[in-house]
């Protein structure tokens, strides 16, 4: 039985503006800020237990069951060190034990459905942090947290909070204005959900943290994304999020979601993760729309893609069943895995 032991856990999130490029690649300093919407499904997180105790040998990390090596210098072990840093202060500070001497092990789950594809970091990082805070009882806020997820990976900084996410670039060198903020809390727009068509679920090609250095040194293009494109749909995206306009934020997600895909392509050698499947989806939610629009109606969904070829569709509640029926018409071998952003079960029979 070990002296200290916490539980928390962390939500995926999917960005509507995406991250992809670093300025720095330890401190992981992103080239432009981005906004995510949190999938808060109960079983789309991570779940993290800590323990910390004078008889441990060494500090341990198992995720799912399989003992990971912790590297010196590697990001898991800076995450550990800087949550120690911020155990040492409150213990200088307020007299609390000096437990941060002792090892942690470590044991996360993530209960991702396995064909969701979805990247599994972002949580995970983000839910080691967050539980190693509670072990250690540390006053800090979410977004002082994030600081420390960043570096583990950069777009789990954003699973700190639940909602609508902001990850702040920031500008200094240290990267201490580099961290998430919450632009919206859930219950602000509950109506907004999530479908995710699972197109592939084998694993990507190019990793994002390999293939974003190479759009960074090779692309034109994400020049102009960083100073000129992003910056405006930030401020915009923020915007329709805070006033609930669904067809300035559907938008501005498509949009960003064709942008990022483009400056992956301007990347040497270029970088395809979308997909034929992934593309047609994109013609339906396009065709889709335009029949709303035709008869004077809004946007009725948004389309985003990460990195790799599986389609995130934001949708009003009100539209899901609408979209469910017809990706499955028109891709009957696909599993959607409809994900609402709020509590409910996953249907059977997707
Ligand atoms: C995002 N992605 O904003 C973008 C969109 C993928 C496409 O964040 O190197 O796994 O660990 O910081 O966070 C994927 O990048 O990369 C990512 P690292 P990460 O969600």
């Amino acid at each position: 039985m070990a002296l200290y032991q916490a539980t928390t856990s962390a939500p995926v999130n999917i960005a509507v503006i995406k991250y992809w490029g670093k300025r720095d690649t330890k401190l992981i300093l992103p080239t432009n800020s981005s906004l995510s919407v949190t999938l808060d499904q109960d079983d789309l997180k991570a779940t993290t237990t800590s323990q910390t105790d004078p008889s441990f040998s060494k500090d341990r990390l198992w995720l799912n069951g399989v003992e990971e090596e912790i590297k010196p210098g590697s990001r898991l072990a800076t995450c550990f060190e800087e949550m120690r840093r911020l155990r040492r202060k409150v213990e200088q500070s307020q007299g609390e034990p000096a437990i941060s001497q002792w090892f942690i092990h470590v044991a996360s789950f993530n209960n991702f459905p396995t064909a969701a594809g979805l990247a599994s970091s972002a949580a995970g990082f983000a839910a080691l942090v967050s539980s190693i805070a509670a072990l250690y009882k540390l006053p800090n806020s979410p977004s002082e947290l994030s600081l420390i997820a960043r570096q583990g990976s950069g777009s789990a900084c954003r699973s700190l909070f639940g909602g609508f996410v902001a990850w702040q670039a920031g500008t200094a060198t240290d990267g201490l204005d580099s961290y998430a903020v919450e632009v919206a809390p859930r219950e602000h727009w509950p109506e907004i959900s999530a479908v995710i068509c699972v197109v592939s679920d084998h694993k990507k090609g190019t990793s994002s943290t390999a293939g974003m250095q190479r759009t960074v040194e090779t692309s034109t293009l994400l020049q102009h994304r960083i100073k000129e494109v992003v910056p405006q749909r930030m401020t915009n995206i923020t915007k329709a999020i805070k006033d609930r306009d669904f067809d300035t934020f559907a938008r501005i997600t498509m949009a960003d979601s064709n942008s990022f895909h483009a400056v992956a392509l301007d990347t040497e050698p270029p970088i395809f993760y979308m997909n034929d499947v992934s593309r047609a989806i994109v013609n339906l939610i396009v065709e889709y729309n335009r029949a709303s629009t035709a008869a004077g109606g809004p946007l009725k969904a948004a389309y985003t893609y990460d990195a790799g070829p599986n389609a995130v569709i934001y949708a009003l509640k009100e539209h899901i069943p609408e979209i469910v029926n017809l990706v499955s018409h028109y891709f009957p071998q696909a599993e959607s895995a409809r994900s609402p952003l709020g509590a409910e079960p996953l249907p059977a029979g997707f």
